[in-house]
């Protein structure tokens, strides 16, 4: 598959590999339009299919992981027009289909739709250069891919409702402070850092890391007692799998475990 707006390729020495897509409209820095994000859930979808491949990392470039949504391809709609064509909205979700775990590598500018791209991911690595923010306000519009909703649940209402209602940049380091990426590092080891984590869990069981994704996210986005009622079926459920029954002795004999994703 040749796509115009990303780059697709495959990282990793182990059995399982890791998929890696940068989006790839440098001089829009990455804004979002329809065609990429078209391809991007191509991209994602065959990943996700692929049995070779473990984890998926999406990145950037150095200057923009994404500064949002096409603003041309937007500014002539109406109301109308928007709430007819769906504006936008029916490609941008493809992201939560995917089962197993994506990692947001993100340098640079993460701001309006870009943002919520990478709050959509599993987790976030952030180069010392990111800047995330939400600045349609200065639009005359709001966020409208989970902004006003992930993001106080990513770093609590005081510090959403300063971004959303001053449209401010959060730099790398507060990103951190404030719960939004898992970790910062140096912006020219962002990708091996992403790799290298994603390498980790590519090691670990398959069914595992799509089960602990998928309760993650039930934390996250629903009621706790669902979550955690869910849970526990599905940790019963992995005392049928040969994974843990592989997992366990290992650890018993002192050994490595060699795990069949089964
Ligand atoms: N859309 C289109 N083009 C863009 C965008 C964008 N979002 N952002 C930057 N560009 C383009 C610029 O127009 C410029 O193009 P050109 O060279 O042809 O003039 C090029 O990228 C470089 O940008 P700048 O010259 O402005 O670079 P600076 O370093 O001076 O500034 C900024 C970088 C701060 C990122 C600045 O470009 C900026 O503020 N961009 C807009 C950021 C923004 O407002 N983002 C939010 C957009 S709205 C949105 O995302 C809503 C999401 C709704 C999703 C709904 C789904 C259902």
């Amino acid at each position: 598959m040749t796509y115009e707006c990303i780059l697709t390729d495959v990282r990793g020495d182990g059995p399982r590999k890791t998929g890696l897509i940068t989006l790839n409209r440098p001089k829009q820095l990455n804004a979002l339009n329809d065609q990429l994000m078209d391809e991007l859930g191509q991209a994602l979808l065959a990943f996700d299919a692929d049995d070779s491949i473990g984890c998926i990392v999406l990145t950037g470039s150095e200057r923009a992981f994404a500064a949002g949504a096409d603003i041309p391809t937007m500014a002539p709609h109406n109301f109308m027009s928007a709430f007819k064509s769906g504006l936008i909205s029916k490609n941008w979700e493809t992201i939560l289909q995917v089962r197993k775990p994506v990692i947001a590598a993100v340098a640079g500018f993460a701001l309006g739709g870009g943002c919520e791209l990478a709050m959509m991911c599993d987790f976030i690595i952030a180069a010392d250069t990111a800047k995330f923010g939400q600045p349609e306000i200065k639009l005359g519009i709001i966020p409208g891919a989970g902004g006003t909703q992930r993001l106080p649940r990513a770093v609590g209402k005081s510090k959403a409702m300063d971004m959303l209602l001053t449209a401010r940049m959060m730099d790398a380091a507060e990103a951190e402070r404030g719960g939004l990426v898992s970790r910062v590092v140096a912006a020219d080891q962002l990708l091996n850092e992403a790799l290298a984590a994603a390498e980790t869990i590519n090691g670990f069981s398959g069914p595992s890391a799509m089960l602990i994704k998928e309760l993650v996210n039930l934390a996250y986005q629903g009621p706790l007692i669902d979550g955690v009622n869910v849970e526990r079926r599905y940790f019963h459920a992995l005392f049928g799998s040969d994974d843990q029954r592989e997992g366990m002795d290992a650890f018993i004999n002192k050994r490595k475990p060699d795990f069949k994703h089964s």
